[in-house]
């Protein structure tokens, strides 16, 4: 016994490096694969020097105990142990003891650490642990396939005999690996990814297989660093447990949303679990959305990303060698991996597979207000009229469930919101939108012929059913509800009829998607859960509350493309194209969606608001993480409770939180019932003047946020960015997230604590110029790359221009409608006296402008002491909006002379201590002009 478990320790690596087969180039670093290793158990070398390495190993004791395993001191030829943070845990479902750890063919020490929790697993797979062996390595079109046979024993159920890999060079910088069962066709997530033909040319990066066990690697050609490297442990493939680990070359992984966590996470043995769930933000739970793709910062700046396409709860584990270890309970293996080079780069790749985001229209930019608990229409418009009297931007006032009749989607209710449509529509004729919440549960138990959703819903036949096929019935606000599933395309054509029915009664503009991980107030249905290995599973993911029902619906129930076993994290995203197509249809303009569920795709459809965030400076601080993650999402749209949610707010809070939340993608300022009212009117008047200066700096930035959502859409950028993507050189920046860019101009530094006057920030190399914040003589700051200490008193936000920008701007805007106003530019020079910068510009409402070339897009350049504008395209939406004024920043010696289109401009004026050049002008937006200095 204790023979052949030795022998399994000590397995022959037999490696064939596939570049062979493509000709490319070997990666450096992996010439230790030309040759054959003996690896073993670590305990077998503990007689060697490599004991002291393993602490708290206990050698010499456990060799003495008798029965325990293994064949006595064997003689250490080559000494590859595993290192305790290198260790991979042999009893992903169970801890093992010795013996049965050992059965298994794998290596026991316990120690350092715990036995369970975060730690060193005690059982651990020894290196060349086989699993599976590939065979019939073959070349394909678009790249090459094996078939990997099973050659251990399999310790748990309905172990897969035979995987089939499929690789294909997709591009130069993506590269696809698929490994699906070879007999039977399994679940896929339903996503719509691009098709490749051929197989790209030289490629970004080389691969290596390892035959037995099997293993792929994934280097760079150029300096060879391992990206992927598969053989660390072994591959393990069954119906509901699919694992497959690989190193990382360094700790700086970000992604792997949504959590509650720093931008970048925690390799010292931590675990992220993706299964969306109804649950206020705290640190390692699972929350209400699914992004299965990382990305990480190697040690010279490039970056690459890894995407698994699979909707199954999973729980990804980090550990210190470094490692990932993903592990999924269904579907197949489905991997993407970006080679950048560079972070922007991984991010635009990665949105090539799943899609670019919607562009919003230029009202969803403007600031939301909502609350729940404005239980009338009397209520909603005493708040609209108190901002409009205390002088403050609005445009878009929100409803919560407290319109609905009975807490039921697409009814109002007749008492407080019996004039409810009037409402709207006098929101309207002054220039507001308006958004009511929605709910996923649709009511169930009123007697039939009394709601029309459910009556309709039950004859089309579009809800989630039960094991005997009918309905699943939870409990939701309404009470009882059955829930739409939106992966029947009936489903989509009901939510249609629904949505246009309730649209002519009430010309809402946008919808608010709540409830839709989907929440349920029941565990599973009203009835239950049957039990089967769909609901239990032999692995159950570290999900919230232990089970995979707890929060939902049962993951047997059934819908239209596969169980909600596997559909469930796709509830969001399926809910959001549904909802984002009915309005489309509805109103004919830009779909305005926010959703509380998502998944990987989502922001092609919809932006996210980050759920029940609590009223504390914790939470405000950890928006931003949360913000700068979806955005490498593919979500720009994305903010949080200003203010917070749950718990009642301060005023300090709320006033710093306001000045954050001005630089949110989506601004929205919401409340939970019974808490302190929190609208910006409610504070004292210097807190109001701290909130409306906030909010008349984000207005005026309005042209430029718009410009940064086209780019983002028409290109895959992001908008609020974090400053690693723009200074992936300068590790400093790698972990910031307590400051955040828009775009690549504009670095907003806001105060996260109680109590303080002053914030220190980070500035990479380069000159910065105080845009807002304290305008002193001494406030462009000439930054080495290094930490700096600002003053920010209670009504200041430091925001700082970068020099080589260009922004666009929006003179003294009230409402996202005085974009018909004029505007201003801020062109920040650089100590050689360049920038640039764009100007996207559209009506801000209609569909596919961009794709229908309905636009004006202008370039602006400075350079030689002058500034000009180049129109790439015109269209007419430009038309009568002046240039009043134009800004440089950075003009070192006082100018004599300013010419505006060959005119002489009198009224100019410059300052020397601020090197701050001003020119009053009158110019045409919609040509181009040249404004110049000497
Ligand atoms: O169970 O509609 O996250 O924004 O105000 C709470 C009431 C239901 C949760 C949302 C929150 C909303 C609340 N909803």
């Amino acid at each position: 016994m204790g023979k052949k478990k030795n022998s399994r320790c000590r397995v022959q690596y037999l490696l064939c490096r596939v570049q062979c087969l493509f000709k490319t180039q070997h990666c450096n670093s992996l010439g230790m694969f030309l040759f054959t290793f003996h690896f073993r158990c670590p305990k077998q070398l503990l007689g060697s020097a490599s004991v002291s390495r393993i602490p708290g190993a206990g050698a010499a004791q456990r060799r003495s105990r008798p029965g325990s395993g293994g064949a006595g001191p064997v003689p250490v030829s080559v000494p590859v142990s595993v290192s305790p943070g290198g260790r991979f845990d042999c009893g992903p479902e169970r801890l093992l003891a010795r013996a049965d750890c050992e059965a298994r063919g794998c290596c026991y020490i316990p120690g350092p650490g715990p036995r369970s929790g975060p730690g060193p697993p005690w059982c651990f797979f020894p290196r060349g642990y086989r699993s599976y062996r590939a065979e019939n390595l073959t070349a394909t079109e678009s790249g090459f396939s094996a078939r990997l046979r099973r050659v251990a024993a399999a310790f748990l159920p309905a172990a897969v005999d035979t995987v089939r890999l499929d690789l294909a060079l997709e591009t130069p910088a993506r590269l696809r690996f698929t490994l699906r069962d070879a007999a039977r066709q399994r679940y896929e997530v339903p996503l719509a990814t691009p098709r490749v033909q051929g197989r790209a040319p030289r490629t970004l990066y080389g691969l290596q297989v390892s035959q037995d066990p099997f293993g792929l690697v994934v280097c760079r050609q150029r300096g060879g660093t391992v990206l992927l490297n598969t053989t660390v442990a072994p591959l393990i493939f069954t119906d509901q447990f699919l694992q497959i680990s690989t190193s990382l070359p360094s700790q700086f992984i970000s992604g792997l949303g949504e959590h509650l966590t720093p931008l970048f996470l925690d390799t010292a043995w931590s675990r992220v679990t993706l299964w969306n769930r109804d649950m206020a933000p705290a640190p390692h739970v699972n929350l209400y959305g699914s992004h299965p793709f990382y990305l990480v910062m190697e040690d010279d700046g490039s970056a690459h990303g890894v995407f698994l396409l699979n909707s199954n709860a999973m729980d990804v584990l980090l550990q210190p060698s470094p490692a990932l270890t993903w592990r999924t309970t269904g579907g197949i293996l489905d991997f993407y991996i970006f080679l950048g080079p560079d972070p922007k780069s991984v991010v635009r790749q990665y949105l090539d597979v799943v899609g670019f985001p919607f562009m919003p229209p230029y009202w969803g930019l403007g600031f939301h207000l909502c609350r729940w608990g404005y239980s009338s229409t009397d209520i909603t418009r005493q708040v609209v009229a108190n901002m409009t009297a205390a002088r403050f931007p609005l445009d878009v006032q929100w409803n919560d469930l407290d319109y609905a009749d009975a807490k039921r989607d697409f009814t109002f209710n007749k008492k407080g919101f019996r004039d409810y449509p009037e409402m709207v529509r006098d929101f309207h004729s002054r220039g507001l939108r308006y958004i009511m919440i929605v709910d996923a549960g649709i009511s169930s138990s009123g007697p039939p012929g009394t709601y029309k959703p459910y009556d309709e819903g039950l004859k089309r036949g579009v809800f989630i059913r039960n094991a005997t096929g009918q309905p699943l019935i939870g409990k939701v606000w309404p009470g009882p509800t059955a829930f739409p599933d939106f992966t029947n395309p009936r489903t989509h054509e009901w939510w249609h009829d629904m949505v246009k029915d309730f649209h002519e009664q009430v010309p809402f503009d946008g919808m608010w998607l709540d409830m839709n991980e989907p929440s349920n107030f029941v565990e599973g249905s009203q009835d239950g859960c049957p039990n089967n290995n769909l609901e239990h599973p032999p692995y159950v993911p570290g999900v919230f509350g232990g089970r995979l029902q707890a929060g939902t619906i049962c993951a047997s129930s059934q819908q239209y493309l596969s169980s909600h076993y596997n559909l469930h994290s796709l509830y969001g995203l399926t809910e959001a194209m549904a909802s984002h197509s009915a309005l489309l249809r509805v109103r004919g303009k830009r779909p305005f969606i926010i959703s509380r569920s998502t998944f990987a795709g989502h922001g092609r459809y919809a932006g996210h608001w980050t759920g029940d965030v609590g009223s504390d400076w914790e939470q405000l601080y950890y928006s931003i993480p949360e913000v700068l993650l979806f955005n490498l999402f593919g979500v720009p749209l994305v903010g949080a409770d200003i203010c917070g949610f749950a718990g009642s707010t301060s005023e300090e809070l709320c006033v710093r939180w306001t000045q954050l939340g001005a630089f949110y993608p989506f601004m929205r300022n919401h409340n939970d019932h019974g808490t302190r009212p929190q609208e910006p009117y409610s504070f004292s008047p210097a807190a109001q003047a701290a909130m409306r200066s906030a909010l008349h700096l984000r207005y005026s930035l309005l042209p430029f946020l718009y410009t940064l959502f086209h780019r983002a859409h028409s290109a895959g950028e992001t908008v609020a960015r974090p400053l690693f993507l723009e200074f992936p050189t300068d590790p400093n920046t790698w972990a910031v997230d307590r400051q955040l860019l828009w775009g690549g101009g504009l670095l907003v530094t806001p105060v996260l604590e109680a109590g303080q006057t002053k914030v220190r920030g980070y500035f990479p190399a380069g000159t910065w110029y105080s845009l807002a914040g304290v305008s002193a003589p001494d406030s462009t700051i000439h930054s080495k790359g290094q930490w700096i200490l600002l003053p920010a008193p209670l009504d200041t936000i430091n925001v700082h221009a970068r020099a080589g920008h260009i922004l666009p701007l929006q003179v003294s805007p009230l409402t996202a409608q005085s974009r018909s106003k004029a505007m201003a530019l801020v062109v920040a020079l650089t100590p050689d006296g360049f920038a640039r910068g764009d100007l996207f510009w559209d009506d801000g409402d209609s569909w596919e402008t961009f794709e229908r070339g309905d636009y004006t897009e202008i370039l602006f350049l400075a350079s030689n002491d002058a500034v000009l504008s180049q129109l790439l395209r015109a269209s007419p939406h430009l038309d009568g909006i002046l240039l009043e004024a134009v800004t440089v920043l950075g003009v070192t010696s006082p100018p004599r002379r300013v010419l505006a289109n060959g005119a002489i401009v009198s009224d100019f004026s410059y300052r020397s201590d601020t090197q701050v050049l001003r020119v009053p002008v009158s110019l045409p937006m919609w040509e181009q002009f040249v404004i110049s200095w000497s």
